[in-house]
């Protein structure tokens, strides 16, 4: 099926050899967070801010070493260059708050990554599900200490996110996002954002390596509670981020369901060494589903790939859904992903580009619609033979861990 696969694709210029050995190389940074709904390993509770985990699944990861456990698992059935996404929240036996983590707290993280092979780890400060979100509000709070303790904890983060690049010998992404912003009308839009502008410099003036760290900001049209205002909205944050040299972040669960991200790509691409990505998937809303392969997922893989930017573009999954088992979830996202880079990796650009600028639009439709049915499966299947990773048989590994492990967690 793969000779077949191979020749079907040749018919169209497009080497499946190459997308093959391209894909292993492009890493995918996956989310803690799916393990244990957002909870974290520091007491701050199940998550608030504006973002919510729904459903009451068993076998929800309890500690370090249920969630340890389970990310070995869920990982060793995802294919690919993996790096994995920690917040601060997940901070190892600290007994001080969250102003004063250090790398020790992340150390055990290090050594765990290390040993399943990972890439290296990206990281967050966690400024929800804490005492000092006051009234909703965290580096924009009129509360100068409220912000004081924020934009420590922030600098904090840089520091450990410095330590994780050393370690892995790689730059670490830190992305910042916070929950702050108002239920109803504000009587002030602007000050709450001068406020943010200001901690947020603060923030990056304490002398951390650009080398080492990327910093990005996430911004987000509204959440749950928080409707009618967003502090860090994407104006404020794609002007702060070009003005202060640091990369936006884009969640595609943030912005209007007519908004696409896969559009917004390339725009910053025109402008930015650097974009982040969470990749999630909305419904209806910031709902954070698990993500699926999907036409958006594939144009935002298209992007990425078309555009030669498998180096600039951080592609980061974010989403936590509670309803079903955590591991599949994980894995059906993280495969997905890996799927849709895939399949963008498989299509012949320079001729569909070509077609565009030539104006054959008529071709380019026609052309689009034949490779849609293209054997796509044996070659996802080829790759996944190449790097000894099972087919859709890495479910029943799923029931199996189920059966022992997770049914035992009361
Ligand atoms: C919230 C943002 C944010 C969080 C994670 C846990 O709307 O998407 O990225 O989901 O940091
Ligand atoms: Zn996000």
């Amino acid at each position: 099926m793969y000779e077949y696969a191979k020749k079907s694709y040749a018919a169209y210029g497009v080497d499946t050899e190459a997308a093959i050995s391209e894909l292993k190389d492009i890493p995918v940074s996956i989310h803690c967070w799916q393990g244990d709904d957002v909870v974290g390993l520091d007491g701050g509770g199940a998550a608030s801010g504006g973002i919510q985990t729904t459903g009451n699944h068993f076998g929800r990861a309890r500690n370090f070493q249920e969630l340890k456990a389970d990310i070995e698992k869920a990982f060793s059935l995802i294919p690919g260059k993996k790096r994995l996404n920690l917040h601060a929240s997940y901070a190892v036996g600290a007994s001080v708050d969250r102003d004063e983590y250090g790398p020790k707290h992340f150390a055990e993280w290090v050594k765990f990554a290390k040993a399943i092979g990972l890439d290296g780890i990206d990281f967050n400060p966690t400024m929800f599900s804490h005492k000092n979100v006051k009234d909703g509000l965290t580096l924009s709070s009129p509360d100068g200490d409220i912000r004081k303790f924020w934009i420590k904890h922030c600098i904090a983060c840089l520091h450990i996110s410095e330590y994780l690049a050393d370690e892995f010998g790689k730059p670490c992404l830190m992305n910042i996002w916070i929950p702050d912003g108002y239920k109803d009308v504000p009587a002030d839009r602007l000050t709450p954002r001068l406020r943010l502008k200001e901690s947020l410099d603060e923030v990056l003036s304490c002398g951390y390596d650009r080398n080492k760290v990327v910093v990005a900001v996430e911004s987000k049209v509204f959440g749950i509670g928080v409707e009618s205002y967003t502090v860090g909205n994407n104006e404020f944050y794609q002007n702060y981020a070009a003005n202060n040299g640091i990369c936006c972040l884009l969640d595609n669960g943030h912005y209007h369901p007519q908004e696409y991200v896969s559009d917004k790509i390339p725009s910053l691409l025109a402008f930015y060494d650097k974009v982040a990505l969470h990749v999630t998937r909305g419904v209806r809303w910031d709902s954070d589903h698990v993500v699926l392969f999907e036409d958006e997922l594939k144009e935002i893989a298209k992007e990425i790939v078309r555009n030669d930017a498998t180096k600039k573009v951080l592609i980061g999954l974010d989403y936590f859904d509670a309803s079903i088992n955590r591991l599949a979830a994980w894995i059906v996202g993280a495969r997905n992903m890996q799927k849709a880079l895939l399949w963008a990796l498989l299509q012949p650009h320079a001729k569909l580009k070509a077609l565009q600028d030539d104006a054959d639009f008529t071709a380019l439709m026609v052309i689009n619609e034949e490779l849609k049915t293209l054997p796509f499966d044996a070659v996802w299947a080829e790759y996944l033979k190449r790097l000894d990773q099972k087919g859709a048989e890495w479910y029943n590994d799923v029931k199996e861990y189920e059966k022992t492990v997770l049914k035992e967690r009361k």
